[in-house]
């Protein structure tokens, strides 16, 4: 291993490999920080985090990976506080990370503030980990991954990646997850409140929370109406039927009912094969994506190619060549 021995570079472990078994140990304050080292933007911490997750990685991919999402103030974190605790109560662990690309330098991430999550971010038996800031939404996207190989490695069985429901990082997360949960608020009326197909498209089960109090019926109806939209929605021919749920992240109601379902759909898609090739085809993607986030960078920064993109952008708006022969022509110059 490059680096082996440098106290510095290592955070206080003698070794890489010491590093290593000791997040294998299920030690959080290793995972942590090796987290810390893959997220950093300096290349020596990055070379070195990569070379800790290469040997990582074998010890990971046991674990049952759980994306949940919904708009804001759904209730995702008191969700995930809720279905955590009965996990951890169960014997499993849980680890917990997000996608949140709009949180730039704050931290002040949706996971920035664990107040939602005390009890499980006290609970010996679970790690929490908010979104890494800044960046584009792969970039996000990559490191949440890589987060991901760290704490199935540390013995966490049980993954939870939150993202907010709004734009593009809910088809990020359910492209890193065996399993996509999408919460719900309760709405007046059939007025299904602008959730987009797409999104439903992507859910393998859809959770009307706040299924108690004042919004209990309310909460029984609206799930009633997307049942209805469910069925128009995904072909007669997939073998997975999303679920239509109620549930209270409050009272804890309809939680248990969460989980029997993931669990349901684990043993059906392990018997028909589904899950293991969902995963080979996720990591296959996940690959595929690095090169091309590389291309263009190295794209972008050729030098011949970096001196001709404002005036072929400029003549693409100006009508003045067309998109196709300005490609080729930067293309032309990458080559060179
Ligand atoms: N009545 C009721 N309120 C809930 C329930 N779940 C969450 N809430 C409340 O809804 C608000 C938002 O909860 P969060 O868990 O922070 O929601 P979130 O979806 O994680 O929000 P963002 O991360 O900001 O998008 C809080 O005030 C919670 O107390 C529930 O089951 N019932
Ligand atoms: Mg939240």
């Amino acid at each position: 291993m490059s680096a082996a021995g440098d106290a510095r570079m290592t955070n206080g472990f003698a070794s890489p490999r010491e590093w290593r078994d000791a997040i294998r140990g299920g030690d959080r304050r290793a995972m942590a920080r090796a987290i810390t080292l893959l997220e950093s933007a300096r290349d020596d911490h990055a070379s070195l985090g990569q070379t800790l997750l290469e040997e990582l990685v074998p010890d990971s991919g046991a674990a049952i990976r759980v994306g949940v999402s919904g708009p804001p103030g759904v209730g995702k974190s008191q969700m995930i506080e809720a279905l955590g605790l009965r996990l951890v109560g169960q014997g499993h662990r849980v680890a917990v990370l997000a996608v949140d690309p709009s949180s730039p330098v704050s931290g002040g991430s949706i996971l920035g503030d664990k107040t939602r999550m005390e009890k499980l971010a006290r609970h010996p038996a679970a790690f929490i980990r908010p979104s890494p800031s800044g960046g584009s939404l792969g970039g996000v996207a990559h490191r949440t991954r890589e987060a991901m190989i760290v704490c199935e490695a540390g013995g966490f069985d049980v993954v939870l990646v939150e993202t907010v429901g709004v734009g593009q990082s809910e088809v990020a997360v359910s492209s890193m997850v065996d399993f996509f949960l999408v919460l719900l608020l309760p709405a007046g009326g059939d007025d299904l409140q602008g959730i987009k197909k797409g999104v439903m498209e992507l859910a393998d089960a859809l959770v009307v929370n706040k299924a108690d109090g004042d919004t209990l019926d309310v909460a029984e109806r609206t799930r009633g109406s997307y049942a209805g939209v469910v069925d128009l929605i995904r072909p007669a021919h997939d073998t997975w039927r999303p679920r239509v749920l109620k549930a209270s992240a409050r009272t804890g109601e309809g939680v248990g009912e969460i989980w029997d379902t993931v669990l349901a759909y684990r043993d059906q898609a392990e018997a028909s094969g589904a899950w293991q090739s969902k995963r080979r085809t996720q990591a296959r993607a996940w690959m595929w994506a690095l090169v091309e986030q590389s291309l263009q960078k190295a794209f972008r920064a050729h030098p011949r190619v970096k001196a001709q993109i404002a005036s072929l952008e400029r003549d693409v708006e100006a009508l003045k060549t067309t998109p196709s022969a300005a490609a080729r022509a930067l293309l032309e110059a990458f080559g060179k």
